[in-house]
């Protein structure tokens, strides 16, 4: 018998992930780059920047009220930040999920936070929470020219496209 797996349409998305100077610093980018890669989605964006304010207070614009708000672009300008574009089938749920809890120490073990960090305040990597803040944000870091589309070979079997 042939397994004829049930009609799930491609919904395709892009979100930011972006390595935090913590992450950068204690060399984990290879390891969270991998848990897309392996988990099936496609990077169509990368680099490594010196995050400014400007675009830092525009990114946390939501956040600006917070008593950590200051703390919060110290930290995130203390060094470099790798950041990407991944695209895939409901990629900015699924890596919210991979990313884990905000505060570590609610963060479920598996998760990029839950396995790397304990601290809220130094917690390793950034993904965009919602399809309207991943549209926004990838906007506000990337030109469209630094986003590339390309075929991944094994499109046809990850999903149905
Ligand atoms: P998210 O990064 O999981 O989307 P947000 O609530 O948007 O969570 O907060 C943005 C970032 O601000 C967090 O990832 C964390 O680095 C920092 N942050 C959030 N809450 C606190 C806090 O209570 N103390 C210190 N830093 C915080």
């Amino acid at each position: 018998h042939v397994y004829v797996p049930p009609a799930i349409p491609d919904i395709r998305e892009r979100t930011l992930i972006a390595v935090k100077p913590d992450g950068v610093q204690r060399r984990l980018v290879g390891q969270i780059m991998q848990r897309f890669e392996q988990r099936g989605f496609k990077l169509v964006g990368l680099k490594m920047l010196q995050v400014s304010d400007d675009l830092l207070s525009q990114h946390y614009c939501e956040l600006r009220t917070k008593p950590f708000y200051p703390r919060l672009l110290h930290y995130m300008t203390s060094g470099p930040v790798v950041a990407m574009v991944w695209e895939g089938h409901k990629v900015v749920q699924t890596s919210r999920t991979m990313v884990g809890h905000t505060n570590p120490a609610e963060a479920q073990a598996g998760t990029v936070r839950g396995d790397f960090s304990f601290h809220v305040s130094r917690n390793v990597v950034h993904a965009s929470d919602s399809l309207e803040g991943a549209q926004r944000e990838i906007q506000l870091w990337f030109q469209r020219k630094e986003l590339l589309n390309w075929d991944c070979c094994d499109q046809t079997i990850t999903c149905e496209v």
